[in-house]
């Protein structure tokens, strides 16, 4: 029996127009589980139309009580935090660990850290001399659709829509077809928070369909894309026909940088976690380049050895497992090609590798999509798995010399998302902090963000930073006007 979830248009629940459905696949076993519609652009257009009636009023409605009705929708979430992981556990293999106790918690909070923003919107006076005074003002855009992937659905869903709603925006959402059951099972909470229908609709579909009917809608004001640097560029160009202002946060390639007065125990823990226990190294902040001084090289990737040998692969849902499946069965082919590919390409396994049934101990979780935590070395960035985003439990040691070296290795990439620096030489942390060419860096930490502290990419990671004071201003239109005194 598969469960059907529906899109969430004006309040309510409604299948695609065409009829049409998508197949949700549970990671683990390979099977499919539920299904989703499979919308076009007349769903997106019915959502915007219901978003820009729903507008005005939330325009108008006073800050304090958006904060009331967003801590209202914070609380619906964490009395229902245990079933919405669960069923995000079983749509994309993201371990309980993981959607239990930090997305969906986290996820609450951020709703009202955001909240906590609604009423401390101001703007600036410009004192120009004479008798001219300028102001400027922040205000809504209107209708803002938000593109979500597929890795961690619940926790971008709440930190993009409250923020969105916090400055006064309506919200289309359309998030990824491979795993969005979670975001839609959530979507009964909204009404019953008090919001009004219409504020906030999600739309199901894929990419090319449901994705692009809203990056051309001329309704739709603003649109915030999470995902892929390809997609994100091909998003961008769509969207320079009608000029949408477009926020991105993208893809990433990081480097987690080990020298040779750190804390090895520390740094083989942090490692680790970065690309194999965290999200089973599928999150754009992965540390999928481990830079390793030479000295302690051999040392140091024998500790990561012990560690990944010590991750236990299994159901999602089993609070004790390590680490969940690829999420989908098209990502599983992709992180296979870099297994395949990686060893004639210049890179030498060093561990795992093994994948589908021969890396999980329950056979009852043979067909799913399991790839055992892996470490590659290689000489230099050169081989594509050095330079290219795997999203799987992938990671390449590479050796450096000098520190110089190690922050030429980890700036030589298009990417510029995160990096991180273990070392216990004070002025070298703060060395790492200027060199490595990222949007946060980490230092004797890593894979750590917080609502608080802005995130964005550098480089070809994204454009703007989200989360913190500043990030509510990706959600705000700035205006400024002219009085004349004289
Ligand atoms: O991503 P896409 P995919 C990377 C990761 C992964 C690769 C491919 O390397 O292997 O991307 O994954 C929607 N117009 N990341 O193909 O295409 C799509 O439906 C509008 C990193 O899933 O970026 C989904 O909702 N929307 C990333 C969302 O974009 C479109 C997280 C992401 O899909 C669209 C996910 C279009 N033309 C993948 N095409 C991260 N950095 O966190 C697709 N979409």
């Amino acid at each position: 029996m598969t469960t059907e979830y529906l899109n969430h248009i004006s309040g309510e629940f409604r299948p695609a127009r065409s009829a049409r459905w998508i197949d949700s696949t549970d990671p683990a076993t390979g099977e499919v589980w539920a299904r989703v519609p499979a919308s076009g652009a007349e769903d997106v257009d019915d959502a915007v139309a219901a978003a820009a009636a729903a507008f005005p009023a939330w325009r108008a409605t006073p800050p304090l009580r958006r904060a009331a009705l967003l801590r209202a929708w914070s609380e619906a979430v964490l009395a229902r935090s245990a079933e919405l992981a669960g069923i995000e556990s079983r749509d994309n293999g993201r371990v309980l660990r993981e959607t239990r106790d930090a997305d969906v918690p986290g996820g609450a909070l951020h709703i009202q850290y955001n909240a906590s923003l609604a009423d401390k919107i101001t703007g600036d006076t410009v004192h120009l001399g004479g008798t001219a005074l300028a102001s400027t003002y922040y205000e809504p855009f209107g209708v803002v659709g938000v593109v979500i992937p597929w890795n961690a659905p619940l926790a971008m869903f709440f930190a993009k829509v409250s923020g969105a709603l916090a400055a006064g925006n309506a919200v289309v959402v359309k998030p990824a077809e491979q795993a969005c059951c979670s975001i839609l099972a959530a979507c009964e909470l909204f009404e019953r928070a008090g919001f009004p229908p219409g504020l906030v609709n999600v739309v199901s579909g894929t990419g090319p369909e449901a994705g692009e009917a809203l990056v051309d809608h001329p309704g739709v004001a603003k649109l915030h894309f999470t995902g892929s640097t390809a997609t994100g560029r091909r998003v961008t160009e769509r969207s320079a026909a009608n000029l949408k202002n477009l926020s991105l946060e993208l893809g990433g390639k990081s480097p987690d940088i080990v020298f040779d007065d750190a804390d090895l125990d520390a740094a083989a823990a942090g490692a680790a976690a970065g690309i194999y226990t965290g999200g089973a190294g599928q999150a754009c902040v992965a540390g999928s380049r481990i830079l390793i001084q030479d000295t302690i090289f051999e040392e140091f990737t024998e500790r990561l050895r012990e560690r990944a040998a010590a991750i236990r692969l299994g159901d999602p849902r089993d609070p004790d497992t390590g680490m969940g499946p690829i999420a989908f069965a098209g990502q599983y082919r992709k992180v296979l090609s870099y297994l395949e590919s990686a060893p004639a390409d210049g890179a030498e396994p060093l561990f795992g590798g093994r994948t589908g049934a021969a890396a999980v101990a329950d056979p009852a979780l043979a067909g799913g999509y399991w790839v055992e935590p892996t470490l590659f070395t290689a000489a230099d960035n050169r081989p594509a798995v050095c330079r290219e985003e795997v999203f799987g439990p992938v990671a390449v040691a590479i050796p450096f010399g000098s520190e110089e070296e190690a922050y030429a290795l980890a700036n030589e990439t298009d990417y510029g998302l995160a990096g991180g620096a273990w070392t216990r030489d004070l002025n070298r942390a703060h060395r790492a902090i200027a060199a490595i060419e990222a949007g946060t860096v980490w230092i004797n930490t890593f894979r750590r963000i917080h609502w608080a502290v802005p995130f964005g990419g550098h480089k070809q990671s994204g454009n703007l930073p989200a989360n913190g004071v500043d990030g509510l201003r990706e959600w705000l239109n700035l205006k400024a006007a002219w009085i004349e005194l004289g």
